[in-house]
């Protein structure tokens, strides 16, 4: 089996070096930037199914003088002749060799190849230099897909038009910034309505898909791991010690392994969020204090379950014997600054020690945020350069992902597992071992909730 060649054609600065990053998962190839002709040549790149090779990408120069060779073409060509030798008898031409060197170069690799992604900057408007790209283009009579890019930003409904009334009347959109995994596959499945032969682009297709889910599947294994770390999290004091100093030191502990966590799953996903990956204002709206408690309520967190708790409620902690004293209890209340519910109400339990949880609320406000993040990751999010980034400032928080005081067996479980959290072992890999089959059925239960 050939592997499908396409050359990706279109204007300088459409976007057509960095929509074949995207499509073939490298960040290093070729080179992007903001100016007019930086790919000179014609560059190949494959992407392949283990090893074998599937399609074949020409990255090509920017169509600079479309109207020059369509003069050319018009002046000094038979109009006798079909499009492909009025393009043959250019390419032999002096002129081809000369002033249209570029464009040349272009239509020299779009005749070897299957197919076109032509594609369009959607911010543009119809200049007639572009109908007259896509007038040369057709004549060398090959299956051409307009691809629209920086979508979020323009209008493509003149643009349609246009291309209809050229026979071009299937376009996809890809924003190569705000990566889109379904706006991908529409890519692909465009593309095999226009070709003989479907099995390629359906057999990529499939492969894609197969990487997005063992991706998918590794991010909820992470938010998983993370979450019953923080949920097996415990410390014990003494009723006689003051909290306060371990209540900060808990809460500290876990808003650090959520930025662990944030910046593991940016990292996975560092193909298709390229340059929010590099950024650290893409986490701002994820990095708001997990244990304040407004926050919490945007997520519709309901903080005043659980009487046994209820010293710490708003703490993010909550204390697993009940038994916390009037002492713990005075001391936590000056920490809260008055907001101390009931807390002579709680018997002691005259162990004299206390063990100190996360609160299931805070543990399913970081699940909640966990898969926000996620989804963001996955998709949407409008175009870097906006500075809205992933976490876009208008998404609204998921539904949670269970009610907020019924956390699901495996992170119930880990309260009692003490050896599951990293941060009572000091040793990451042990409690990986151990936690790893909670972690896998954790998983299953993530799911990702449409607001
Ligand atoms: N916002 C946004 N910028 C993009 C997108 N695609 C490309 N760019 C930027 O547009 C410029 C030109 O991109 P490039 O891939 O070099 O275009 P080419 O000349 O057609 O190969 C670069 O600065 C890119 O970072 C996109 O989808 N959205
Ligand atoms: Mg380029």
């Amino acid at each position: 089996m050939n592997p499908l060649s396409l050359a990706v054609v279109g204007h300088t600065n459409t976007g057509k070096t960095s929509l074949l990053r995207t499509l073939l998962r490298d960040e290093g190839f070729g080179e992007v930037k903001n100016q007019a002709a930086t790919t000179r040549h014609v560059e190949a790149a494959t992407i392949h199914d283990g090893s074998t090779p599937l399609i074949t990408l020409y990255d090509t120069p920017g169509l600079e003088d479309a109207g020059g060779v369509l003069d050319w073409l018009e002046t000094q060509s038979a109009p006798r002749l079909d499009g492909i030798e009025r393009i043959e008898a250019f390419l032999a031409s002096v002129a081809a060799k000369q002033t249209f060197e570029q464009e040349a170069k272009v239509l020299r690799q779009l005749l070897q190849s299957d197919a076109a992604l032509y594609v369009i900057d959607a911010r543009e408007p119809i200049l007639p230099k572009y109908k007259d790209e896509l007038t040369v283009l057709s004549w060398c009579a090959k299956p051409i897909m307009p691809v629209f890019n920086f979508l979020s930003q323009g209008d493509t409904q003149a643009w349609q038009t246009m291309l209809a009334r050229r026979s071009l009347h299937v376009s996809s959109g890809f924003d190569t910034v705000a990566f889109d995994f379904d706006s991908e596959m529409r890519l692909w499945a465009n593309l095999a309505t226009m070709l003989p032969e479907r099995t390629i682009p359906e057999l990529l297709m499939n492969v894609r898909q197969r990487d997005w889910q063992v991706l998918d599947g590794e991010a909820r294994r992470l938010i998983a791991h993370f979450l019953l770390d923080a949920a097996a999290y415990q410390q014990e004091i003494s009723n006689d010690d003051p909290p306060e100093p371990t209540l900060l030191h808990m809460r500290d502990a876990v808003r650090q392994l959520e930025r662990q966590m944030q910046q593991q799953l940016l990292q996975q996903y560092r193909f298709y969020q390229e340059t929010v990956a590099q950024t650290d204002w893409a986490l701002k709206p994820f990095s708001q204090d997990p244990f304040d408690p407004e926050l919490w309520k945007e997520y519709g967190i309901r903080t005043t379950s659980g009487a046994a708790a209820g010293a710490l409620i708003g703490l993010g902690i909550d204390a697993a014997a009940l038994g916390t004293s009037l002492g713990l209890g005075t001391a936590i209340g000056g920490i809260l600054g008055g907001v101390l519910p009931n807390i002579h109400s709680i018997s002691n339990t005259l162990t004299g020690r206390q063990v100190l949880h996360i609160d299931p609320a805070a543990i399913t406000f970081l699940a909640a945020r966990s898969m926000d993040l996620l989804a963001a990751l996955q998709s949407r999010g409008h175009a870097a350069q906006h500075r809205i980034g992933i976490g876009n400032a208008n998404t609204r928080p998921s539904h949670l992902p269970w009610t907020s005081n019924k956390l699901p067996p495996e992170l119930q479980k880990a309260r009692s597992q003490t050896k599951w959290s990293s941060l009572n072992t000091g040793n990451e890999e042990a409690s990986r071992n151990a936690r790893r089959e909670a972690a896998n059925r954790l998983a299953q239960d993530l799911i990702l909730q449409e607001t």
